[in-house]
């Protein structure tokens, strides 16, 4: 198994990294992606797995008859935030291939179908709405909505399918494909140090804060950087840099969070005073009180910012995920078959801040999700890491599940 790990692990490696941040940027539906996703392929065809795409752009590599019912599902999602690590994402992807040929090698034997899968768009760092292909499987994103999107440049999601060589016209909700997964299971690289702390290689999740992103538009005038006087100036940057600090001030009061971590800014010239200063606001918090709390206190903040510099201001929620609590049966289940195969494992059980496909999917089908060690607890960063024996471990935690969900 470890070799087999390895092995896909150096090979998807180069693919989308920057040479410049050492961070990927494998967005979706760009020549990195595609990589990925022929990657993904030859994994599914070297095994011998039917290998499909889903209606979505879903990748779907299946051990069994899926038509059979009551499948198990793996895998996770192979797309990047901008600049990010290498393990969000594509570790439980390759885990999950380990895990199958750890399976095979153990002589397992299925009574119930398998399959991997390769979730597309799951950071949204394209089109600016995450988790894009589980969220149409689950018929949680409109088809209208989907056409909506655009990225930066002003494609449109459509676009983009097409120029990737997908049918933009196919996707919407596949509730047919969901009714066939009797549990669903991601494994994922902690975005945190719980296990580090506690000295555990592999956790269970128990639940997801509700999470959502906002985008804030403050809109002034443009004008000349050394000639306009300040008292004459409605300045939209002043607006927003008091609504960041107000983000940090609401999050701190809460104990939740809250980041400013993209902006644009118009005309973008360093000697103009910005006509538009726009920035997307990122919050979660454990509960959803909560959560409106800190976005209600920050948005009535940014209006009396605006209203003081003459700043016209919009605030639209571009997405959002409720609270997800994980099945609990199947989590129990998890626990016991890794306490047991593992010979009395200790397996933590964490909440998490980070938003996953699994979460999208929980509302329709059962749905686990183990975490592995993150040593420093970094992650959407290039300096994001896990020990390759911690991988191991993962990837072995992987297979007893599936062993005992899929061949009992
Ligand atoms: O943003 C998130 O929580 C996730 O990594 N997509
Ligand atoms: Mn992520
Ligand atoms: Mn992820």
């Amino acid at each position: 198994m470890g070799s087999s790990f390895q092995e896909m692990w150096r090979e998807l490696l180069p693919i989308g990294r920057h040479s410049d941040s050492g961070g990927y940027r494998r967005h979706a539906w760009t020549g990195a992606d595609a990589d990925c996703r022929a990657w993904f392929r030859q994994q599914a065809e070297d095994r011998g797995l039917a290998y499909e795409v889903d209606r979505n752009g879903n990748q779907w590599a299946w051990l069994g008859d899926p038509a059979a019912g009551d499948a198990v599902v793996t895998g996770s999602h192979l797309d990047s935030v901008p600049d990010g690590g290498a393990f969000d994402g594509p570790l439980g992807v390759v885990s999950s291939f380990a895990a199958l040929d750890e399976l095979r090698a153990r002589g397992a034997r299925f009574s119930r179908p398998l399959a991997v899968v390769n979730f597309g768009d799951e950071e949204g760092a394209r089109f600016g709405l995450a988790c894009v292909g589980s969220r149409l499987t689950a018929g949680l994103l409109t088809v209208e909505e989907a056409h909506r999107l655009t990225d930066g440049d002003g494609t449109t999601l459509a676009q983009a399918m097409e120029a990737a060589g997908y049918d933009p016209e196919g996707i919407g909700a596949d509730p047919g494909r969901l009714a066939r997964i009797g549990a669903f299971v991601e494994l994922h690289v902690e975005q945190g140090r719980a296990l580090d702390l506690s000295g555990d290689r592999v956790g269970i999740a128990s639940a997801i804060w509700p999470h959502g992103r906002w985008r804030f538009d403050f809109r002034g005038e443009a004008n000349h950087a050394g000639t306009t006087r300040l008292v004459d100036r409605r300045d939209p940057m002043l607006s927003y840099a008091e609504t960041v600090l107000a983000a940090r001030r609401e999050a701190e009061l809460a104990g939740a969070v809250a980041t400013f971590g993209k902006i644009a800014v118009e005309p973008n010239g360093v000697n103009a005073i910005p006509s538009l200063v726009r920035g997307w606001l990122d919050s979660r918090a454990a509960d959803q009180q909560t959560l409106d709390t800190v976005v209600g206190g920050i948005e009535k903040a940014a209006r009396e910012y605006a209203d003081a510099h003459g700043i016209d201001l919009d605030v639209v929620r571009e997405s959002f995920t409720p609270v997800v609590e994980f099945d609990h049966a199947l989590r129990d289940e998890l626990g016991r078959i890794l306490t047991t195969a593992s010979d009395h494992l200790k397996v933590p059980v964490l909440g998490t801040g980070a938003g996953h496909d699994a979460g999208i999917l929980a509302g329709r089908v059962p749905t686990a999700m183990l975490f592995v060690r993150n040593p420093t607890g970094v992650s959407h960063s290039p300096a994001e890491f896990a020990a390759e024996d911690d991988c191991v471990a993962g990837v072995h935690a992987l297979a007893d599940v599936l062993e005992g969900l899929a061949c009992r």
